[in-house]
């Protein structure tokens, strides 16, 4: 079989990387993917590809990680890509807090030795890096954000994307590489991690729609996102490196909603009317027609230092990609309920 280009892909094992894959293959690349070993399974995203291109070479899995500097040169150097999508990373905010010195060895240094690897395999001319950078670098800055705006990050997560930010720049600067980054806003969908607040929150609503009447606990219920689908978003990274120039783009729909927007319009799905009660760590939600107390505050979810609202302004994208979400806020949050209501029937049939 005759492919159009190669594309590596790290973090195909997460939710944009799978993503990204099966939009590949449909434009007939040779994937590489780039996953952990794990002592449990890591591929329920992309177990499809196995079955499927393994078996007619169109997809390639290799054992790695970004804080593996010859296992990163050494993969490159076997499979010589055209293009290099970068989105490995501990992507959780909160956990960075946590684990702030692997954050910024995954998502900063990594970032480095991918770009190091292309310079001393001298392949400077030959493949094009995307970065996934992300909204969380811009932190409390003023609404809406775009390519100008300054930066602010607010958490060991949005400190190492940021050194990888300007890192792609000074490659694209220093040594002619085509490296972009992807400046995306919160994207969501059927395959995001259960831990980000939407997943959360939707297969909460879909636990309470099949009879399980547990509390939800989450933590700041005020915060602002930008939220989008990615379903929408993750096409834009590969017409980011179709350009005739690199250059960086924010991704985003230009509409912020609360948290408890989010848990609201859930629960809608559902025909449930959340009824909000009291302040602060005190706040509950109880359901209208029932009277049950359904979400509680736990103060284990704040963060130290929080973002309150991001709102993308992807005017330039629109303009330049010819690119505008299709998805709306209504339909995302539904495609959601409706995923995990599925996920969980046939669960509990198995
Ligand atoms: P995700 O679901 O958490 O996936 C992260 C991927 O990175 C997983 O495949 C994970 O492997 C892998 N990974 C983590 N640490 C690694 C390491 N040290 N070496 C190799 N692989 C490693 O994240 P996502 O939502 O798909 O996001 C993709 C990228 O976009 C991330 O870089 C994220 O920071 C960034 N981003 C995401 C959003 C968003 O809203 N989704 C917005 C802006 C930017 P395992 O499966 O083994 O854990
Ligand atoms: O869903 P989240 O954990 O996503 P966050 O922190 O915005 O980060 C995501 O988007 C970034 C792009 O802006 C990516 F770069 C990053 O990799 C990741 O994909 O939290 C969203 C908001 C926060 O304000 C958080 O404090 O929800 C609030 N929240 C309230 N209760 C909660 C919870 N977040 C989580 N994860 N869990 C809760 O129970």
């Amino acid at each position: 079989m005759k492919f159009k280009k190669t594309a590596l892909i790290t973090g195909i094992t997460g939710q944009d990387g799978s993503i990204l894959a099966d939009f590949l293959l449909k434009k007939n690349y040779k994937i590489i993917g780039i996953k952990r070993r794990s002592s449990s399974f890591n591929t329920e995203r992309i177990d499809h590809l196995y079955t499927k291109h393994v078996l007619n070479k169109s997809y390639f899995p290799y054992y790695g990680d970004l804080t593996d500097t010859s296992n990163l040169i050494r993969i490159i150097q076997q499979t010589k890509p055209h293009e290099i999508y970068n989105l490995a990373a501990q992507s959780h905010v909160r956990t960075s807090f946590e684990t702030p010195e692997y954050t910024a060895n995954a998502d900063a240094l990594g970032t480095l030795r991918l770009l190091e690897a292309i310079r001393i395999l001298k392949l400077e001319k030959k493949i094009k890096f995307y970065q996934a950078s992300t909204s969380e670098i811009f932190g409390n800055t003023k609404i809406p954000q775009n390519e100008k705006t300054p930066f602010a990050p607010t958490s060991p997560y949005a400190i190492s994307k940021l050194f990888s930010y300007w890192t792609v720049i000074n490659y694209r600067k220093a040594y002619n590489i085509f490296a972009v980054n992807g400046i995306l806003f919160n994207h969501e969908g059927e395959r995001r991690g259960a831990t980000f607040v939407t997943r959360k929150i939707t297969r909460a609503v879909a636990n309470y729609f099949l009879g399980n009447k547990e509390i939800l606990y989450l933590g700041n219920l005020n915060a602002k996102r930008d939220w989008g689908a990615a379903d929408d978003y993750i096409k834009t990274m590969w017409m980011m490196l179709q350009q005739k120039k690199p250059s960086d783009y924010v991704i985003s729909t230009g509409v912020s909603k609360s948290v408890k927007d989010f848990v609201n319009e859930a629960y809608k799905c559902i025909d449930v009317k959340v009824i909000w009660k009291g302040k602060g760590v005190k706040e509950i939600g109880i359901d209208k027609k029932t009277k049950r107390t359904i979400i509680k505050i736990d103060k284990y979810y704040f963060r130290p230092t929080e973002v309150h609202e991001l709102k993308g302004d992807s005017s330039k994208a629109k303009k330049e990609l010819k690119w505008k979400p299709k998805i709306s806020f209504k339909k995302l949050v539904k495609t959601m309920v409706e995923s995990d209501i599925d996920k969980l029937k046939n669960l509990n049939f198995n």
